[in-house]
């Protein structure tokens, strides 16, 4: 850029007058209205994960992933495609109850307030939103089919009543999410959270367990992602090994994935709920009574999290009671303790001190035999899985490797050990005691048996004669209007269901509800379903590996066994943006003070700047720090553009093939190959190359040889279009205008046109033979394409790393040297 090259080129005007020409138009309205029959090409169903409209308004790491999928969503129009490309908000949640509870202000108008003022800036950035489908969760139209949704489950028996633990803080006296629990501790109070059991509501998800793994198989998803969702469904072959408890016909049964330990075991723990259900409370003895109980009621106080995170320094007691090892008979001590899960596996787990280091620590506080049985693992365990090895000290099995040992010892002890697999995922646990979310649509009789609220009551509509202040109930307990509507359509004695849904519930089927949202008869037709299902591209921020799109694959299974949809994944491809960080390269956050708000940067410099800057920034999936010279710079560029269309003329002639053309192919490719690979940053960095060429020659020479004609100027800004859609749509409607063609706005719609062809022949890396003078003699050239033409480095380096010049130039000092692009290097020696 030359020093006092104008900036600005008017964006401000440019864009609020293509905002009023595409909203007149409402150009990409109700696409799935239109039958695909007679759009053209094949369908493209984009989706950028569901946001929620937070008060503080859009921030730039909604504005990159937006950026994104509208540069894609706008590409692929231009290439025929048919494309959907909705909206709508995940507006069900917390952060408006929470303000509630602060100021009194209904979530209802809060909400409200935040999606009109995020609608507002992302239609103020140009993204190519399909809006005539918008949808809202928190609208009765949406979560009459939340609800609907809900009873299918309930219908199936998927959704059933059952008791679950809930976290509960007992200075505020009332039950928490489980992002409300900060390290066990409660977010406003900061007093230790305890675990309570409530009837609850769940969702049978397990029973899709096999089928969530084996689906990812079929998914193009980052491997990271899919790993994760293995890792929550937590499939562990293993085996089930029955212990008898001394002097009882009772058995326990341990699940391990190293049966081939059994001959190191010297204790078995089982978790205090386990104990309690298998009623051997009455077997202890009275001295040691106390000490159980006492344990026992404690370890009901403590979250799992606690639990799982206790492992480091392990609690148990001794219940005196012993059980016999099935393959050795001998007898071990029995504990208890709340470091075995009492719901993964079965809740007992058989003591090998030598080879589990969560074994390890717990033997070593209560003093219990080590016993070593693997040849190559005699010291403290290493690692956290157990190694593997030869047997020693087991008897028939020693000499054994482990893997032999499993198979060997399940044969013979077939009776009291069998095989067995064990799943980390849970039901989904959906009740709610929160006020912002749907109704769950269940009403108890009298007799408090729960009954499904009829269809021709949906949507059951959330009360708003609520009190928000937390007491530790349900809030919508204190509504008046859901008792009397409960009584006046079911009956005397009659209640409501006080609970809500987890918002989960909400996103897990909204994709389905985009394609016909305006339906008042089904959630979406069969016929809309099948044309425009799965969706094709899914784009999600990093931190959302498993619980949405775990519960979205579950929901879409559940739906495609009832018989309402025909596919078994909901999203084809995936990919995950990455996070936009503050110039600091710190997470942007409100305490540290470094958030850039994009109403800002589209002030001073426009919304295609941003949106430009912010895809220029890197790669779309890794973290970028923000920096304020690069956004000039990306400003420039586009001034820059809008300069040389702007003052573009038709004289002299173009000639056909020249460098500018040729240039200008090969920008094309590159961008046509970089959209497709979401490689934005570096189609950028083409582009700008491209322009910096076209601003030199026209400065420097305004031949035939360094023009562009008006349809390749055109197709300069077809290509700039999905990134900078209104300077583009400007310049586009200017240079046809120019071909003196005249008529409406529409009529020259840059995004409306073709994706510009690249010719193949002229997009050849063009090849430059440069000769090499030395001390006024030829005396050989280099070959430079036209990306190194410029490049004085490049050009040098490859001169003395050719062999004919070392040796020309051997024992010589080289006294000057200097390029001229394009034309000859010279060299001079002493
Ligand atoms: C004996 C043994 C020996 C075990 C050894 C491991 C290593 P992952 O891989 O995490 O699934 N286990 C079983 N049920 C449990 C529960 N409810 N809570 C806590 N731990 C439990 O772990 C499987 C192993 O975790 C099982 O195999 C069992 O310990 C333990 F050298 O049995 B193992």
């Amino acid at each position: 850029m030359s020093d006092g090259e104008r900036l600005g080129y008017g964006q401000e005007e440019i864009e609020t007058k293509w905002l009023e020409v595409w909203d007149q138009l409402e150009l990409d309205q109700n696409t799935p209205d239109k039958d695909i029959g007679q759009l053209t090409g094949d369908k493209l169903y984009i989706l950028f994960a569901f946001a929620y409209p937070s008060g503080s308004g859009l921030h730039v790491g909604h504005v990159e992933s937006k950026t994104a999928l509208d540069i894609l969503a706008r590409y692929s129009r231009m290439q025929g495609k048919s494309v959907f490309f909705p909206v709508g908000w995940d507006a069900f949640g917390m952060p408006a109850e929470n303000y509630a509870i602060e100021t009194g202000i209904p979530p209802a108008i809060t909400t409200k307030d935040a999606i009109d003022t995020f609608r507002r800036q992302i239609k103020r950035l140009g993204i190519s939103y399909d809006w005539g489908n918008e949808v809202a969760t928190c609208d009765p139209e949406y979560y009459r089919w939340t609800q609907w949704m809900f009873g299918e489950l309930y219908k199936k028996g998927s959704a059933y009543r059952d008791d679950g633990p809930v976290n509960w803080c007992p200075q505020d006296q009332t039950v928490l999410a489980n992002e409300q629990v900060e390290d066990g501790k409660c977010f406003r109070c900061h007093s230790d959270v305890i675990q309570k059991q409530m009837k609850q509501w769940f969702f049978r998800i397990t029973d899709y367990k096999d089928e969530l793994i084996d689906g990812l198989d079929t998914v193009d998803w980052p491997e990271s992602t899919k790993k994760q969702q293995k890792d929550w469904i937590g499939k562990q072959e293993g085996a089930n090994v029955a212990f008898r408890v001394k002097g009882t016909e009772t058995d326990l049964t341990c699940f391990t994935t190293r049966v081939d330990t059994i001959c190191g075991v010297t204790y078995v723990v089982i978790a205090p709920e386990k104990f309690t259900e298998f009623g051997l409370e009455n077997l202890v003895s009275e001295e040691r009574n106390t000490h159980v109980e006492e344990y026992l009621a404690k370890a009901h106080y403590k979250t799992e999290e606690q639990r799982k995170k206790g492992e480091k320094d392990k609690n148990g007691v001794d219940t005196g009671l012993m059980v016999i090892n099935p393959v050795t008979q001998e007898e071990v001590p029995l504990y208890i303790t709340d470091y075995v899960l009492a719901n993964y596996g079965t809740g007992v787990v058989m003591g090998v001190p030598a080879h589990d280091q969560r074994d390890h620590a717990f033997a070593i506080k209560y003093g219990l035999p080590i016993r070593s049985i693997l040849e190559n693992d005699q010291n403290e365990p290493q690692g956290v899985s157990a190694a593997e090895g030869i047997l020693i000290n087991s008897g028939q099995f020693t000499g054994l490797t482990s893997l032999e040992a499993r198979e060997k010892i399940s044969q013979e002890f077939s009776e009291q050990i069998k095989p067995a697999t064990a799943y980390k995922l849970r039901d989904w646990l959906i009740s709610r005691q929160r006020y912002w979310g749907a109704p769950i649509p269940i009403v108890y009789d009298p007799q408090g048996n729960p009954h499904l609220v009829k269809e021709d009551h949906l949507p059951w509509l959330l009360p708003t004669d609520v009190d928000f202040k937390p007491t530790g109930e349900s809030p919508l307990k204190s509504s008046k209007e859901f008792k009397e509507r409960t009584e006046r359509l079911y009956g005397k004695g009659w209640k409501p269901e006080y609970d809500t849904m987890d918002t989960f519930v909400d996103s897990s089927w909204y994709y389905l509800r985009y394609v016909d949202s305006h339906n008042t008869t089904e959630f979406a037709s069969a016929e809309r379903l099948k044309k425009w299902l799965p969706v094709d591209f899914y784009m999600i921020g990093a931190e959302h590996t498993v619980l949405h799109l775990l519960y979205s694959r579950f929901f879409t299974k559940f739906l495609r066994d009832q018989g309402y949809v025909t596919f078994d994944e909901p999203f084809q491809t995936m990919r995950h943006q990455g996070m936009i960080l503050g110039p600091d390269g710190k997470k942007m956050s409100k305490s540290v003070g470094n958030v850039i708000n994009p109403d800002d940067v589209v002030a001073q410099f426009g919304a295609d700047t941003l949106r430009t800057y912010e895809m220029f920034m890197g790669p779309i999936d890794i973290a970028k720090p923000w920096d304020e010279k690069s956004v000039n710079g990306v400003y420039k560029f586009l001034s820059r553009i809008s300069r040389l269309v702007g003052s573009f003329e038709q004289t002299p002639q173009p000639q056909r093939g020249n460098n500018l053309e040729k240039l200008l192919h090969q920008t094309i490719r590159k961008v046509t190959e970089d959209i497709e690979k979401l490689k934005f940053n570096t189609a950028i960095a083409a582009m700008m190359t491209f322009v910096n060429e076209w601003s030199r020659e026209q400065r420097e020479n305004q031949t035939s040889n360094s023009v562009l004609s008006i349809e390749e100027t055109a197709a300069f800004t077809k290509i700039l279009s999905p990134f900078a859609p209104f300077l583009a749509s400007e310049l586009y409607y200017l240079v046809e205008t120019e071909k003196g063609k005249t008529g409406r706005k529409q009529d020259f719609m840059v995004h409306l046109q073709p994706w510009p062809i690249f010719d193949a022949d002229l997009a050849k890396e063009q090849e430059y033979e440069i000769p090499i003078q030395i001390n006024g003699k030829i005396r050989g050239t280099v070959t430079v394409t036209a990306d190194t033409l410029h490049d004085e480095d490049f050009v040098f380096a490859s001169i003395y790393n050719t062999a004919v010049i070392q040796e020309r130039l051997k024992d010589k000092h080289i006294q000057n040297q200097r390029y001229i692009p394009g034309r000859i290097v010279s060299i001079v020696t002493d």
